[in-house]
């Protein structure tokens, strides 16, 4: 049960480690979702997508592979991902961000991108470098910087088949309704007494 969620926001600061190539979660689990990112200074905004998938009891792995600069890592990694029990992959990268296609490419799971901020163009080169696959090889993009929606995404696609994880998704969803409602009662409040 997700007693979390609401009592616990989603998306707390917690330093991921990505410094080690081997899993520090669910190591010796069955992986549901592989989290992939360009560079550990994605690191801090991919937390949030770590944390959402371990609120939900989902075994997660985390590696930073570069399209770029480990090629060889990153399509070996995404051969194998299925065999090794990956459902979802989650590939997040900035700037010239061909991660989540490469990887796309390379597996036949499903792959959702998280388009990373720069300094520079503020992630709308890497929004475009993944929302703009050409046809045949699909990536699922979030928003830049979307971390907890792909987490929520790849919780949804694992939902079909994982009848635990779709009853916590709809508990998370009407929690979140119920604290949507929550402000809508203060702020009707608020301005009927003003
Ligand atoms: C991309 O280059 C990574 O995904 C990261 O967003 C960006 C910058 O990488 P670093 O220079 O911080 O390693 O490949």
């Amino acid at each position: 049960m997700i007693t979390t969620v609401s009592g616990v926001p989603l998306g707390r600061h917690v330093p991921v480690d990505v410094s080690h190539p081997t899993p520090h979660v669910g190591q010796n689990a069955p992986m549901s979702v592989a989290i992939l990112m360009g560079s550990s200074s994605d690191a801090s905004i991919m937390d949030d997508a770590v944390q959402t998938l371990r609120t939900f009891d989902v075994p997660v792995q985390v590696r930073v592979l570069s399209a770029h600069r480990t090629p060889d890592d990153t399509i070996a990694f995404a051969r194998g991902a299925k065999d090794a029990g990956v459902k979802v992959v989650i590939a997040a990268a900035g700037g010239a961000a061909h991660l989540a296609g490469v990887v796309a490419a390379t597996t036949p799971l499903p792959v959702i991108g998280v388009p990373i901020a720069l300094a520079t163009l503020d992630g709308l080169d890497s929004l475009l470098a993944m929302v703009q696959m050409p046809k045949g090889i699909p990536v699922a993009t979030v928003a830049v910087n979307g971390a907890r929606n792909a987490a929520l995404l790849a919780l949804r696609i694992i939902a079909l088949s994982d009848a635990r994880v779709a009853t916590e998704l709809d508990r998370f969803i009407a929690e979140l309704a119920d604290q949507v409602r929550d402000m809508d009662a203060e702020v009707v409040s608020r301005y009927e007494q003003a």
